[in-house]
C-alpha cells in the first residue's frame, strides 16, 4: 500500500489538534465503512478524544457483533462535533442526510480508498491501493503507535474481508494477509468464528428471497450477459428487507458464461436501483456513468427512475455495447 508520508502526517496533526470527532460512514453501510469508523472510534478513544461515529442509515444486524456497533447514531442524534472525518466515502453523496454534519464542521479530513475520490475535504488521505479502508486504518494504528486490542482487530478484520470478498478479489494484497496473519498470530482474532458471524449466519428469508431471484435470471448474449430483478411486492411476500438483497449481484455474475450481470430492484420509492458487475471483460463503471451511477471497471452501479421494462431494454442494449465493445477491441 502507498501512503504518501505527507497526507499521513496530514491526518495524524488533524487527529492531534482536534479535541470532538464526528465520524461518517456511508449510506448503505459495508463491512469496510463501519469496521474503518469503529476501528477509528477506538483509536480516538484510546488518544483521550470525544468521538461519535455517524451513518444515515442503521447497522445492518450482520454487522452487530462488532465492537461499538451499537454506539453508532443516526444524524439526527448526532451532536455534530468541530471535527469531521468521512470514511469509506467516495464522495459527498455517500453521506445521505448526514451531509450537514459534514457542511457544518469546522474542519473536514477524509479517510477513503475509492480512485474516483474527488478530495472534496480540506485533509484527505485517500490511497487507490488499499485494499480496504480498514488497511488505511491499520497503518494510521501503526503509525500514531498505538496498540491494536482485539476490539480494534475485529472491527479492521471485517473491513478487510468484505471489501475483498473474503480475501479473493484481485484487491486482495500481500499486505492484506499480512495484517491478517498478524491478528492471527497475536490471537487478537478468531477467524473461524468471524467467518461464521459474517458468512454463516443468514437469515431464512434471505435464502428464500435470493432463491427466488436466483432461479428467474435471464441470460442474453450467448449467456454473457445476465440480469435479474425483484420488485417491492416480490420482497414483501418473502418478508425480505434491503440487506436481505446483498450478494444477489454475485450469484449473477458467478454463472460461469457471464461476463457482465445486473441485478434491478426496486425501491420504496418506485425507483429502480442497478448494481452491475464486470467478469474477465467490460467495464460496467462507463456504463453507470451514462446514467449518472458511479462505481469502477467491475463493479458499479446507479438508479433510475423509469418502468422496470425500460429499465430492462436500456441495461441490456448497453450492456451488448459494451460487450460488443471490448470483443471487437480484443480480435483487432
Ligand atoms: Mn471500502
Amino acid at each position: 500500500m502507498n501512503t504518501s508520508n505527507k497526507d499521513i502526517e496530514s491526518v495524524i496533526r488533524f487527529i492531534s489538534e482536534g479535541e470532538r470527532f464526528t465520524l461518517l460512514s456511508h449510506i448503505s453501510p459495508d463491512g469496510d465503512t463501519l469496521g474503518s469508523a469503529l476501528a477509528l472510534r477506538l483509536l480516538l478513544k484510546r488518544l483521550g478524544k470525544t468521538v461519535e461515529a455517524v451513518c444515515a442509515n442503521p447497522v445492518p444486524k450482520i454487522y452487530s457483533f462488532m465492537p461499538g456497533a451499537d454506539e453508532v447514531i443516526l444524524p439526527e442524534d448526532a451532536k455534530g462535533y468541530e471535527r469531521v472525518i468521512s470514511v469509506d466515502c467516495a464522495d459527498t453523496p455517500r453521506f445521505g442526510r448526514a451531509i450537514s454534519l459534514f457542511s457544518q464542521a469546522e474542519r473536514t479530513a477524509a479517510i477513503d480508498h475509492h480512485i474516483t475520490n474527488p478530495h472534496y475535504a480540506e485533509t484527505n488521505l485517500v490511497v487507490a491501493d488499499a485494499s480496504a479502508t480498514a488497511e488505511i486504518m491499520h497503518a494510521l494504528y501503526l503509525r500514531m503507535g498505538v496498540e491494536i486490542d482485539r476490539d480494534a482487530a475485529t472491527c479492521l478484520y471485517t473491513g478487510l474481508v468484505t471489501d475483498t470478498g473474503n480475501l479473493s478479489y484481485s484487491n486482495t494484497t500481500a499486505n492484506t494477509l499480512r495484517i491478517i496473519a498478524d491478528f492471527v498470530e497475536k490471537k487478537l482474532v478468531d477467524v473461524s468464528e468471524l467467518n461464521r458471524l459474517i458468512y454463516r449466519n443468514v437469515p431464512y428469508a434471505k435464502t428464500r428471497v435470493q432463491g427466488f431471484v436466483v432461479s428467474n435470471i435471464q441470460l442474453e448474449c450467448d449467456g454473457m450477459f445476465a440480469y435479474a430483478t425483484l420488485t417491492q411486492a416480490q420482497m414483501k411476500s418473502y418478508g425480505a428487507t434491503n440487506e436481505d438483497c446483498e450478494g444477489i449481484i454475485d450469484c449473477v455474475r458467478d454463472i460461469d458464461s457471464v461476463r457482465i450481470a445486473a441485478f434491478v430492484r426496486e425501491s420504496a420509492d418506485g425507483s429502480y436501483k442497478v448494481s452491475l458487475r464486470s467478469k474477465g471483460v467490460g467495464d460496467v463503471g462507463r456504463i453507470a456513468a451514462l446514467h449518472g451511477g458511479g462505481g469502477h471497471e467491475k463493479a458499479a452501479g446507479y438508479t433510475a427512475h423509469e418502468p422496470l421494462s425500460t429499465v430492462i431494454a436500456s441495461i441490456s442494449a448497453q450492456a451488448k455495447e459494451e460487450l460488443a465493445r471490448v470483443l471487437e477491441h480484443r480480435e483487432n
